[in-house]
């Protein structure tokens, strides 16, 4: 299965710098920013700097370093957030997840018990 990457979906526009944003920590492989409309006190976006359209794309075709630098990303924003408490990730994936952004992203939700996942 192929995935169309848009490059000029509204993340890849913050990726190059033309929409501004809340950045929390940017590395090599990822950006993470505030969410513009929070879902919870602490609402964060990581997102993977290569042209990846969901988790599952990411998953496939991102190469190893890619990945562990994502994966080590979301580490280290967790870190920053000090989620201790604990946090809900969440990757919305195409049109039956209700992905609005097709970009992949990670939502880091914290700051209050999230509650059970409704669907
Ligand atoms: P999703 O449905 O998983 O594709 O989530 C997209 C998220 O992006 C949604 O929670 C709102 C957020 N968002 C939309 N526009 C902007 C923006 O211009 N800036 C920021 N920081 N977040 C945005």
């Amino acid at each position: 299965m192929d995935f169309d990457y848009d490059p000029e979906n509204l993340f890849a526009k913050i990726l190059r710098g033309e929409i501004p944003n809340k950045t929390v920590l940017e590395t090599d492989h990822a950006l993470a920013f505030h969410d513009i409309a929070p879902q919870a006190p602490i609402h964060v976006l990581v997102v993977p700097k290569g042209p990846y359209v969901s988790l599952d794309h990411f998953a496939r075709d991102a190469s190893a370093e890619e990945q562990v630098g994502f994966l080590s990303a979301v580490s280290q924003v967790c870190e920053i957030l000090g989620v201790e408490a604990g946090f809900r990730a969440i990757a919305n994936s195409r049109e039956h997840g209700m992905q609005e952004v097709p970009h992949f992203h990670l939502h880091i939700l914290a700051g209050r018990r999230i509650g059970p996942l409704v669907v």
